[in-house]
């Protein structure tokens, strides 16, 4: 029978482990103990017996009938022993640094990144939960407001899940858990500082700059939303005015080239653009058309 004692969890808990000595055997004859562990052989035959280590590391003399002997294991190591009244009884303790298999690892949380701007996400993983199990992800946000879902874990015991932070939140921090449902163990908080968002700044650009009249001139946008269609107006030196709608790729950025018409006349050229599924406008870029 195996006696676990009220070590601390997360360490490797010493044990105290009992071998009979019956019927002129140890029972059982191969143990396995983590280090710091008590063996206590108790002697439940009508002769006497000793448990005497192959080594000299113990021996306990001989033991009568109803009574024990104790070893404390404080090294790792296979130690072999024997009975010296009986030489053909033999039995062997093995005592290893690992955590019992049974003993479940820490579940614990982490955000990835730990500093988010209102509108963003970040990664929470989640890692040393029981496996292929349900786990209770769970978080409070700035405005003191909870969530949580129920998320099905890996056979490695881990999940990943997508975490955005809305503005109706506010910011501050943002504390993020889960409940191992099989173990009843709460993660420690992952904590993520939800800040202010960064005002996107959108420009505009050309080259060459100035350009001659006649010549073509390419107009580059950046900063705009991915994959959006922008707007771009600009007014010429004659008073008219042009307009192109542009798609804005993947990095919110787009180009075109515009020939420097001679009729609307040398002087400045000047563009805005205007992103109208965010709100974003330009500051005026000049180009100079020179004659
Ligand atoms: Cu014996």
């Amino acid at each position: 029978m195996l006696v676990v004692d009220g070590a601390a969890p997360g360490t490797a808990r010493a044990q105290t482990v009992s071998v009979a000595i019956k019927n002129f055997s140890f029972q059982p004859s191969s143990l396995t103990v983590p280090i710091g562990s008590t063996v206590t052989w108790t002697n439940q035959d009508s002769v006497e017996h000793t448990s005497t280590s192959d080594t000299g590391a113990w021996d306990s003399g001989g033991i009568a009938p109803g009574q024990s002997f104790q070893h404390t294991f404080t090294a790792a190591g296979t130690f072999t022993y024997h009975c010296m009244i009986h030489p053909f009884m033999h039995g062997t303790i093995v005592v290893g640094a690992a955590v019992p298999s049974s003993m479940p690892a820490h579940p614990i949380v982490q955000a990835t990144p730990t500093v988010v701007p209102v509108g963003g996400t970040t990664l929470v993983q989640g890692s040393g939960f029981t496996s292929t199990n349900w786990a209770f992800v769970f978080w409070q946000r700035p405005d003191r407001t909870a969530h949580g879902v129920w998320v099905f874990t890996s056979s490695t015991g881990t999940f990943a899940l997508r975490l955005g932070f809305s503005p109706r939140h506010g910011t501050g921090s943002e504390f993020i858990t889960a409940f191992d449902f099989a173990t009843r163990t709460w993660a420690p908080f992952a904590v993520v500082a939800v800040t202010a968002a960064v005002p996107q700044v959108a420009t505009l650009s050309a080259a060459p700059n100035p350009v001659v009249n006649g010549g073509i001139s390419s107009i580059v946008g950046r900063g705009f939303a991915p994959n959006t269609l922008v707007i771009v107006q600009w007014r010429r030196p004659d008073a008219t005015a042009g307009a192109i709608t542009i798609f804005a790729d993947n990095s919110g950025s787009f180009a075109f080239t515009l020939l420097a018409d001679p009729r609307h006349g040398c002087g400045p050229r000047t563009f805005v653009a205007f992103d109208p599924s965010i709100g974003l406008q330009t500051a005026p870029y000049t180009l100079f058309v020179s004659c």
